[in-house]
C-alpha cells in the first residue's frame, strides 16, 4: 500500500482529544431480538474496535485532513472488508445482515472509515468476485481481504456523474493488450490504492470492468485537496494517459452499465445501514448532553422544545433500523431489488443528516467543536448524501419504479 501524507501517526494519536467514548447502541424496537448470535458478535466486535482504535483519533485526523491508513490493517483484521463474500477466497462468509451491521458500526466511528471498507469490500472485491475470471479471484480477492492490497473504483469522470453511462475513458484493442485512456474523478482512496477497477468504454461503446495497478507506465492517482466533508478520507483523480493493461485484467464476465451499478447496489445497501451508525452517534451525544447540560436551573432535556427534537430523532432512527433490517432479509434471500435499496440509501442517509443538524443545535455552541462528534458526522454526511446516486437521483429512480416512466432523460 502506498503512504499517504500520514506523517507520523504516532505523533497524531497523541495530538489527538483523549475524551472516553461513551457511546451507547440505541434499540427502541427491540430489533435485537431479531438479529441472531453472529450479528450479535460482529456488532459487539467492530463497535469494540471502533472505540479502541478511530475514537481516540478521528478528531484529530479529519480537523488535518489526513486519512489515517495505519487503519486498513485493522479493518482487514475485524473482518470489515467483504464480509458477506465466500471465506474461500479469504473473505466473511457471513449475511447480508452482518455486512450492514459491520457498516453501521463503522460509520458511527465516522463516514470516512466506512467508506474505507465500501469500497474494498463492495466496489473493488465484489465486481472482482462476481464479475472476474476464477484466476483474478485468487490473484486479488484475499490480497485485498486481509488489506495487503488496497482498492479503488473508478467510475464518476469529471463530466460524468449522474450519468456515469456517458462516460469517455475508452479502451483500444492492440493484441494482447488494451489501451487505456481517460480520467476518473472523487476517487475514495485512489492515490493510496494498489489496483483500480475501473469501467471504460470499448471499440463497440460497450462498458468494460479492467483491474488497472499501480505502477502501470502513464498512470496516475492526484490527490483532491479543500474538502470541508470526508476529511479522514483519501480522494482522489485517475488519469490514464496511454496504459497498456493485459487482457488478463479485464472482468470477462459483464458488460455494459449494469456491471458497475450492480457493485453500486452493494455499496448502497451497506450506506444504509451505514448512516443509521452516524445518526445514532449524534443521537447519543445530544441525549447525554440534553440530561447534563443546565439552563434556567434545568437540564435542558426538561425542555417540551428539546424533547421534541430527541422523541423524533429516536423515532427516525428506529424507522430506519427497520428499513435497513427488512432489506437485509431480503437481500440475504437474494430479492431486494436496485429501487428498493435507492428507497433505504436515500431515506437513511437524509435521516441522519437532519439528525447530526438537530443535534448540532442541542449541543449550542459546543455543537460546532470537535469535543463533540455531531458537526464532523454533519459535514461528512453531506457528501454520503451525494455520492453513490445523489439523494434527487434516487427519489428518481423510486419515482420511476412506481410509475413505470423514466424522468432522467
Ligand atoms: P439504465 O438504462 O437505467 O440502466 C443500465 C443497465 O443497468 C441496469 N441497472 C442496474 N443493475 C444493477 N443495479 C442497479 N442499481 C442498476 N440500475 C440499473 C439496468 O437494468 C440496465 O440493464 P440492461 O441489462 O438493460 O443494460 O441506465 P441510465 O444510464 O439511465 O442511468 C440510470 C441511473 C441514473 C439510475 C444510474 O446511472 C445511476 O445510478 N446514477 C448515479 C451514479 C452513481 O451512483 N455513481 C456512484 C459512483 S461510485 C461512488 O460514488 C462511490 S463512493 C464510495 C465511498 O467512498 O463509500
Ligand atoms: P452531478 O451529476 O453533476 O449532479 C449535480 C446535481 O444535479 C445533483 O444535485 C444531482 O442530483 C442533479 N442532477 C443530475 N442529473 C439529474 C437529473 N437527471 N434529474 C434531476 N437532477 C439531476 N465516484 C466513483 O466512481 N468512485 C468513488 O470512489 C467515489 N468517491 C467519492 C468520494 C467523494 C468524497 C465524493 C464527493 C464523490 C465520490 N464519487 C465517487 C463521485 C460521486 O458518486 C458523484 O459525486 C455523484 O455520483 C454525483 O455526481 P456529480 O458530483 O458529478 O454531480
Amino acid at each position: 500500500m502506498m503512504e499517504n501524507n500520514v506523517k507520523d501517526p504516532k505523533v497524531a494519536t497523541k495530538a489527538s482529544n483523549n475524551k472516553e467514548d461513551r457511546f451507547q447502541g440505541h434499540d427502541y424496537y427491540n430489533i435485537d431480538e431479531l438479529l441472531n448470535d453472529d450479528h450479535l458478535l460482529a456488532r459487539d466486535a467492530v463497535r469494540s474496535w471502533v472505540k479502541q482504535e478511530v475514537s481516540p483519533i478521528i478528531e484529530d485526523y479529519s480537523n488535518r485532513a489526513v486519512c489515517p491508513t495505519h487503519l486498513f490493517k485493522g479493518l482487514a483484521d475485524i473482518g470489515a472488508f467483504g464480509p458477506s463474500l465466500p471465506a474461500e477466497y479469504g473473505c466473511g462468509g457471513m449475511d447480508e445482515i452482518a455486512y450492514g451491521i459491520i457498516m453501521q458500526e463503522l460509520e458511527r466511528g465516522d463516514s470516512g472509515i466506512r467508506s474505507m471498507a465500501s469500497v474494498q469490500g463492495s466496489l473493488v472485491m465484489y465486481p472482482i468476485y462476481k464479475f472476474g475470471s476464477e484466476e483474478q479471484r485468487r490473484k486479488y480477492l484475499p490480497k485485498l481481504a486481509s488489506g495487503e492490497f488496497i482498492g479503488c473504483f473508478g467510475l464518476t469522470e469529471p463530466d460524468h456523474g449522474s450519468d456515469p453511462g456517458g462516460m469517455i475513458t475508452n479502451i483500444k484493442d492492440d493484441g494482447d493488450s488494451y489501451i487505456l485512456n481517460g480520467a476518473k474523478m472523487w476517487i475514495t482512496n485512489s492515490p493510496v490504492a494498489d489496483i483500480a477497477v475501473v469501467w471504460a468504454k470499448d471499440e463497440e461503446g460497450k462498458i468494460r470492468g479492467v483491474i488497472v495497478e499501480k505502477g502501470m507506465e502513464g498512470f496516475s492517482a492526484p490527490e483532491i485537496h479543500g474538502k470541508w466533508s470526508l476529511r479522514a478520507s483519501i480522494t482522489g483523480e485517475l488519469v490514464f494517459e496511454d496504459v497498456r493493461v493485459p487482457k488478463a485484467n479485464v472482468l470477462p464476465n459483464v458488460k455494459g452499465l449494469k456491471g458497475p451499478l450492480s457493485c453500486l447496489s452493494k455499496a448502497r445497501y451497506g450506506i444504509a445501514w451505514g448512516a443509521i451508525g452516524a445518526a445514532m452517534d449524534c443521537y447519543d451525544s445530544a441525549l447525554r448532553y440534553s440530561q447534563e447540560r443546565i439552563q434556567f436551573g434545568k437540564p435542558i432535556g426538561q425542555f417540551q422544545l428539546t424533547q421534541k427534537k430527541l422523541a423524533e430523532m429516536i423515532t427516525e432512527i428506529t424507522k430506519a433500523q427497520l428499513l435497513a433490517w427488512r432489506l437485509g432479509t431480503l437481500a440475504n434471500d437474494g430479492k431486494a431489488t436496485p429501487a428498493q435499496i435507492s428507497m433505504a440509501k436515500r431515506n437513511n442517509v437524509h435521516m441522519a443528516l437532519e439528525i447530526a443538524r438537530e443535534a448540532r443545535q442541542i449541543h449550542g455552541g459546543m455543537g460546532i467543536t470537535n469535543e463533540y462528534p455531531v458537526m464532523r458526522h454533519m459535514m461528512n454526511l453531506e457528501t454520503v448524501l451525494t455520492y453513490e446516486g445523489t439523494h434527487d437521483i434516487h427519489l428518481l429512480i423510486t419515482g420511476m419504479d412506481v410509475t413505470g416512466l423514466n424522468a432522467f432523460k
